[in-house]
């Protein structure tokens, strides 16, 4: 196997800001890691909930040369998203929907995989070797391999984050058959900080660097097909789809720019949406709000279940008839959500 030259390298690098990606680094996709282990930890304790699809990949999901054995070298590339301004704030008028930022344009995972794809095929050509590529959905644990890659380090709400970009950075990764210079991993930056920890509404860490999914109200608005708890549904407040709470808190978030990326730029009808609005979306009318966005996955009984418990923590009486509404739903998640609403509004 032949190793590639530093100059290939700059040659990605700069295809890869070509195409619109803020960051392009490269890690060994071969050395031996803890990241598997903290993997297996977290399965055996649970905290993937329903998520089924990580237990059943979990031997592939262990370390990149499990998912294929041709693995050499990984090229890690994140995409800003960054909003520009504080989010949050959002948070205070609850007769409104919080979407979380990453939701509020485009589906990313289109975005990036056509991207990703026209660079594996430029590394595939000039090196001679397979590659393969990955956002999101397949079973390689992205941001341990970031971290590897120098992009940034996983924070202690576990997700990636970088002193020149701060937490809004989606990631993609190539894999490649062939030996390329690596970048040098990133050390952590936390400090003392707990800014995360403590912000979270659900209390989802259990130890700093560790989720449990379960808890988590990006899980259980998009994920979790069921009912909820009762102590999660008062928790959500107004979060309707995701939630950014952690992420928005950091303080490194003082270096971060907005997304130069016009198809994430946020859509009028994803920033605040009112809830008596969303309440009254039958299947077509959300298929039609949400043709591109990556909100359409979740379906409409998920997303006006999660938009009844926010009507339920409005304390806002006018939205007591589109709860009324909807309690005799033909879904029973969203019948049971549309009795809870009522009944909190009226007590
Ligand atoms: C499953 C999943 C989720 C789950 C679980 C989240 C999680 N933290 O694992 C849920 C649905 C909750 C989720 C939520 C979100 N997600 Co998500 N998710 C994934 C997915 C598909 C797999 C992640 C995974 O492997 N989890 C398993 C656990 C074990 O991994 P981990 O948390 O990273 O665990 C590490 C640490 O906790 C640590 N650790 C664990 N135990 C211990 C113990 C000790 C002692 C120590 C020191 C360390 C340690 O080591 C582990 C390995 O590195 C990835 C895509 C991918 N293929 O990688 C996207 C991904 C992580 N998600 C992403 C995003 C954007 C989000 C949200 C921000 C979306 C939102 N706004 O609602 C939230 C953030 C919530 C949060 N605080 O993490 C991005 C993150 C980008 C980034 N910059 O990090 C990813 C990478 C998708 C992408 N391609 O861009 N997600
Ligand atoms: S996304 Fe929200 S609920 Fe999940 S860990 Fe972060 S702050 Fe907690
Ligand atoms: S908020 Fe603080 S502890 Fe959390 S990731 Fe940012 S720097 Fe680390």
């Amino acid at each position: 196997m032949n190793a590639h030259s530093d100059s290939l390298v700059e040659e990605i690098r700069a295809r890869a800001s070509a195409l619109g990606f803020d960051a392009c680094q490269l890690a060994s996709a071969e050395a031996p890691w803890s990241a598997g282990d903290h993997l297996d930890r977290f399965v055996e304790a649970g905290r993937h909930g329903d998520m089924d699809w990580i237990e059943t990949t979990l031997d592939r999901r262990r370390h990149p040369q499990a998912m294929w054995d041709q693995a050499r070298t990984a090229i890690v590339l994140g995409l800003n998203y960054g909003p520009g301004t504080d989010p949050l704030v959002e948070l205070e008028d609850p007769s409104r929907g919080y979407i979380s930022v990453y939701a509020r344009g485009d589906d990313y995972h289109e975005l990036i995989k056509g991207r990703l794809k026209t660079l594996a095929g430029f590394i595939a050509a000039k090196t001679g070797e397979n590659v393969k590529v990955f956002v999101d959905t397949a079973p390689l644990m992205e941001k341990p391999l970031a971290q590897r890659a120098g992009l940034g380090w996983q924070g202690k709400h576990t997700n990636l984050l970088s002193r020149r970009h701060g937490n809004w950075l989606f990631l993609g990764v190539i894999l490649s058959a062939a030996e390329l210079p690596v970048d040098e991993a990133e050390d952590e930056h936390c400090g003392i900080c707990t800014a995360c920890l403590d912000v979270c509404p659900t209390q989802a860490f259990p130890a700093p660097f560790q989720l449990d999914a379960r808890r988590c109200l990006s899980y259980l608005t998009i994920e979790f097909a069921g009912p909820w708890p009762e102590e999660f549904r008062t928790a959500a407040g107004s979060r309707i789809y995701g939630c950014d709470d952690c992420l928005a808190v950091c303080p490194w978030n003082k270096f971060a720019e907005t997304s130069r990326e016009a198809r994430l730029a946020a859509r009028d009808e994803a920033v605040a949406p009112p809830l008596a609005e969303l309440a009254a979306l039958d299947d077509a009318a959300f298929r039609a709000r949400f043709r591109k966005s990556p909100i359409k996955r979740i379906g409409r009984d998920r997303f006006v279940r999660n938009v009844l418990y926010a009507i339920g923590n409005s304390g806002d009486p006018a939205l007591r008839d589109s709860a009324e509404r909807l309690v005799a739903d033909p879904d029973p998640v969203v019948a049971d959500a549309a009795r809870w609403a009522v009944a909190k509004l009226e007590a």
